[in-house]
């Protein structure tokens, strides 16, 4: 884990691109000469910009992250998000918050934004199909809408939705699952630090292909838990409804927690491959809570994680 600096900005003082600039200008430790009479503001917004839940590992490149993608509101094959996302439409966006929640409404994105630290975040992150990269997300904590939206007490769980628009998604005419997406959290993994928004990666407001303008990234939760594209957000007592878990509820539980002793029926959950180390690149271990152990285990203390997957 990298240093852990405090996190005084805004969305309106930050772009996502001086946010990553000023991460990778630390860790060359080429930036304070580089910048010359701008060190000053540059220095503070770099110490505001990271994150001591970042990896040190290697992240994958842009390109990497954005052209082998999941997002079958747009085809199922790893190339369709990249040809045909930017069809959607990404402003004006809102997001519909409902459910047992003090103040529910339409909120326009930046009200919602309004307010939020935004931090790069570079996490692991590990699909179910066992393919994994890491992606220097920008973004802030969901915990910030929660607190904003003001979440009551019988509230148990979260659920999200996708933007569900046939005219600008043509995955949606294929019935490979029950639109919209759906995914859901318990309200107390919702409220963890690890658990973001993320509005970009890199140095890029949020590519189509990979959920903009704002998607959820929970980075010891296999890949289809981060949903994309959200449009609405529900506070219930009871758990909501997940794409994959109603799909083929055997092999997508509503958990999902990445672990390498749980199998999916149809393959081996030990091992991943890191996009972008070629076809015969070794296989790398996959770990337990995907790396974020440390963090998350106490959210599951006494749960049987077999029976729970
Ligand atoms: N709305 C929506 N969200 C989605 C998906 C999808 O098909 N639709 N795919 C999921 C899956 S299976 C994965 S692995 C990740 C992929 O994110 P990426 O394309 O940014 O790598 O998005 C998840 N979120
Ligand atoms: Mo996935």
């Amino acid at each position: 884990m990298a240093g852990r600096w405090k996190n005084d900005l805004n969305w309106s003082d930050v772009t996502p691109k001086s946010v990553f600039m000023n991460r990778r200008q630390l860790m060359t430790g080429a930036g304070a000469a580089a910048l010359g009479g701008i060190a000053g503001p540059v220095l503070a917004k770099l110490n505001a910009a990271s994150s001591d839940f970042s990896t040190d590992e290697e992240p994958n490149t842009f390109e990497q992250i954005t052209s082998y993608n999941n997002f079958y509101e747009f085809g199922t094959s790893k190339e369709d998000p990249a040809k045909y996302a930017h069809t959607l439409t990404t402003k004006p966006w809102s997001i519909k918050v409902d459910g047992l929640v003090d103040k529910p409404g339409d909120y326009a994105l930046d009200d919602l934004v309004d307010g939020a630290t935004l931090e790069e975040r570079i996490y692991r992150f590990r699909c179910v199909e066992a393919w994994s990269m890491v992606v220097p997300w920008v973004g802030f904590e969901l915990k910030h809408i929660l607190d904003k939206v003001g979440v009551q007490s019988g509230a148990k769980y979260i659920g999200f939705e996708t933007a569900n628009r046939p005219r600008e998604m043509p995955g949606l005419a294929y019935r490979v699952l029950e639109w919209p997406y759906r995914e859901g959290l318990r309200l107390d993994e919702a409220m963890h630090p690890l658990t973001i928004m993320a509005t970009g990666l890199y140095d890029e407001p949020m590519p189509n292909q990979n959920g903009a303008p704002i998607r959820l990234i929970i980075p010891w939760k296999y890949g289809f838990k981060s949903i994309k594209s959200i449009v609405r957000i529900t506070f219930s007592a009871d758990e909501p409804k997940a794409s994959w878990n109603m799909a083929a509820p055997g092999e997508y539980g509503f958990y999902s927690n990445v672990n390498p002793e749980v199998s999916h029926p149809r393959w081996s959950q030990a091992t991943e491959r890191k996009l972008g180390g070629g076809l015969f690149a070794k296989r790398q271990p996959t770990l337990m809570f995907n790396g974020y152990e440390e963090e998350v285990a106490d959210l599951y203390a006494g749960m049987d994680l077999k029976k729970n997957f």
